[in-house]
Parts: structure tokens; sequence; C-alpha cells
């Protein structure tokens, strides 16, 4: 039987790609698919897009897709400053078929049979489905008293929108890093901290199972997550 695998979030962590590639072991017929903010922060987010192009990984536009698309478009706002070091590292590093790679995702992808929806943050639960906005699907966290969407650090009494999320659809995502994968009854969250040095996960439907690989190293500090204090700050 094929199978259907979900990966959270890589950013440039391709030797944790790679290990973890090697444990899926894929067969032909079956469907992987990342849940966005592939590049930026780790060592190598061209290695990363060529890994996914390579393999025929299917993604979606996460934060991190969505700005360097955004600097890419115009490159004047290289000139304000505001550019981050990471950022700077990607743009040198991308070419032509890795930006096309990019351009070419979306910000969902639907399974009907299945009843699953992948997207990067994840969904206002007050909200209909084909109603959200694309901030809100790449930036979401959690959701303040009054209905409204934030990161969660500039908000610390919000509550994460997957508590208040009712399915269906079930939601696979990523974007909150974690140390352990996030699982609800309406929704999973993926993103177990790979860049701050904790795990790269995968997911398979069919098996109901995941599989994980250990970062090598804590590439980018995160002051919730991150293990080691030696961690460069970034
Ligand atoms: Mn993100």
């Amino acid at each position: 039987m094929s199978k259907t695998i979900f990966i959270g979030d890589v950013h440039g962590c391709i030797e944790e790609l790679e290990s973890l590639w090697s444990q899926l072991s894929i067969s032909k017929g079956d469907r992987v698919i990342q849940v966005g903010d592939l590049i930026n922060k780790g060592p190598s987010s061209r290695e990363v897009i060529q890994f996914c192009i390579k393999n025929k990984i299917e993604s979606i536009l996460g934060n991190h897709e969505i700005r360097m698309l955004s600097i890419f478009k115009d490159k004047a706002s290289l000139k304000s400053g505001t550019i981050k070091d990471y950022e700077q590292d990607t743009l040198r590093e991308l070419k032509t078929k890795d930006w096309e790679y990019l351009q070419s995702l979306d910000y969902t992808i639907s399974l009907k049979k299945e009843k699953i929806v992948v997207v990067h943050a994840g969904f206002l639960p007050a909200v209909p489905l084909e109603e959200q906005s694309n901030k809100v699907m790449t930036k979401i966290q959690v959701i303040d008293a009054f209905g409204k969407p934030h990161k969660r650090a500039k908000c610390p009494d919000g509550v994460e929108w997957s508590q208040l999320w009712r399915g269906p659809p079930f939601v696979i995502y990523g974007h909150t890093p974690k140390i352990k994968i996030d699982r609800k009854k309406w929704s999973l969250g993926l993103d177990t901290s790979c860049v701050y040095g904790h795990k790269l996960s995968a997911y398979i439907l069919e098996s109901d199972e995941w599989v994980q690989v250990n970062a090598k190293k804590c590439y980018s500090w995160n002051r919730y997550i991150s293990p080691y204090s030696q961690c460069n700050e970034s």
C-alpha cells in the first residue's frame, strides 16, 4: 500500500532531512508533503529545495518562503537594512530553479477523501476555510480574547488556535515550534524545532505513526526551545 507522509519545518536542515528520508523507506507511489518553512535559519536552504525537487516532495508556503519571495521581487527593500543575516544568506544561495520551486507553492494542500488540509501556521476557527487570509494561514499561533490572531510571543494570554479548532477537516501544520509533536483530536502540529536543536518529524498517515531524527546541533537560538546555551544567536 502506498503511503502519505507529512514532514515538519525543515529550515535548511539538509542533513536531518536526508537522514529522516532514509528512515522513511519511501517507495514509488508514496506521496510526501512538507508543511512549509523549508528555508532560512539553518545551514542550507538551497540543498533542501534541491532535495525536494529531486524527490518530488510537495510543499506549501510558510512565512519564510513568503518573506524571501517578497525580498526577491522587490530588491529595493534590501537597502532598508531590515534584512536579517540568514535572509541575506538565502538570497545569495538560491538560483533560478530554486526560486521557481518556491513560486510554484500554494498556501494549502487538501486531501479531499481523507478530509485533511495541510497549512503552514493554521486557521481562525470562526472563519470559513475559503475565507482564511494568507497572513493567518502562514503566521497564526494564538488567538486573543477578541478572536484576533497573534504570534505566541506577542500575546502570552492567547489560546492556541488548535485548541479552538473543531474539524473536519483535520489540519496538519507547522510554524509553532514545540519539543514534541502536538496531536489533538482535529489537528497535528509537526514543528518539533529541528533548527533549534531538537527533532525533525514525519507522520505516516496510513499506519498512524511518526518517525523522528535528532538535530545534529542547535543552528538557531530560540529562548523557549533551544537546549544549549552555546547556540548561535540569530
Ligand atoms: Mn513558520
